[in-house]
């Protein structure tokens, strides 16, 4: 079968529901199709206002519960943390000296990030790290990443850094797609629907998934909407509107014309009670099996260190053979 490989950071107490529609329910997806890797990359957590280590490590197992919860069964992927499989920082140093300094600097992500933060604060952790996402990507020979709609510039890096060494050294890297949804790609912010949905905006506007199921309601109630009065799908004149009716779609697994063929001729409210009902619905099982998970950490760490042993099959393999095409030695 392709093989799959994606990741997501431990970087909040929850992912938001940008992050699971636009990516984790389609892991879930993929696991019966494909051969599954997927990591917690607490590597890339450090790039950017690094949290206090007990809390970094209380994030990883909240992430990795989430993903159980989310339905990943490590008998059908590896599911692993970054830090535990070292060939992702030593494949990333590789490919750091095949990218270009320039080419690095165009990483919008990177240009938003560091413009939002301040050059006291911007790290070169945080400046090369597309080149790490490379390196996760490439050390598994994924054919499919499944990502959101923000990660595409971050794949196309990967794909020229995997072609670029494979026609300077020889064939060695899969090129990977990205594997990108349609209306899920790009969940957006409630309190303003022109930005996507992300841990790092304000808390009014992100649909936690571990949050208080009236907070979430609440939140729902007072999105931003549009002007006028009718409920229809046009993402460009009607973007808050979209959203919830995207949203609405995908948490009610429907298509999205006909839901909002449903709400035609409603008004905004009605809209916004619908999606705080499938909203809560879907995230209140969620949440209480990510607190069941996490109420044993111990099985976490277990599920953990089987998913590093496979991950680690792989990684070595890859490893060992691109260093060899760049030249160092075999280690005696
Ligand atoms: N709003 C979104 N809509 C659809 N997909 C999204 N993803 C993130 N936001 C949305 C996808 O979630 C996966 C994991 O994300 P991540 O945690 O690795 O990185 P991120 O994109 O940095 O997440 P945030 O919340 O947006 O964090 P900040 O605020 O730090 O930028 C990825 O596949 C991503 O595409």
């Amino acid at each position: 079968p392709p093989r799959v490989l994606s990741g997501i950071q431990p970087t909040s107490e929850s992912f938001h529901l940008g992050n699971y529609l636009g990516a984790v329910k389609q892991w879930a997806i993929m696991q019966d199709t494909h051969d599954s890797y997927f990591c917690v990359v607490d590597l890339h957590a450090i790039t950017l206002d690094p949290p206090a280590p007990e809390v970094l490590r209380e994030r990883t197992r909240v992430s990795v519960a989430q993903l159980l919860a989310a339905g990943l069964d490590p008998a059908r992927c590896a599911l692993f943390a970054q830090s535990h499989v070292p060939e992702h920082a030593q494949l990333s140093w590789v490919l750091e000296c095949i990218t270009g300094f320039g080419e690095a600097g165009r990483m919008t992500q990177f240009k938003d990030k560091s413009a939002r933060s301040g050059t006291d604060s911007i790290t070169v952790g945080l400046f090369t790290y597309p080149v790490l996402m490379a390196a996760d990507i490439l050390l598994y020979q994924a054919d499919a990443v499944p990502v959101g709609e923000d990660q595409r510039q971050h794949l196309e890096l990967t794909r020229n850094l995997a072609q670029r060494f494979n026609s300077r050294y020889g064939p060695t890297f899969t090129v990977p797609e990205a594997f990108i949804g349609k209306e899920t790609a790009k969940i957006y912010d409630l309190q303003d629907p022109t930005v996507k949905m992300s841990k790092s905006l304000g808390e009014a506007g992100t649909i936690n998934l571990l949050d208080d199921p009236a907070v979430l309601a609440k939140k729902i109630k007072r999105a931003v909407t549009d002007t006028g009065t009718e409920v229809r799908y046009d993402p460009a004149g009607k973007p808050g509107i979209s959203n919830l009716l995207n949203i609405l779609a995908a948490t009610t697994d429907r298509g999205v014309e006909q839901v909002a063929g449903e709400f035609a001729g409603q008004g905004y409210g009605t809209l916004k009670g619908a999606v705080a009902d499938a909203v809560v619905a879907f995230v209140e099982p969620f949440a209480a099996r990510t607190r069941e998970l996490l109420a044993d950490p111990a099985e976490i760490d277990r599920v953990l260190a089987a998913g590093a042993a496979r991950a680690r099959e792989v990684a070595a393999n890859t490893l060992a053979q691109a260093y060899d095409r760049v030249g160092f030695l075999a280690a005696a």
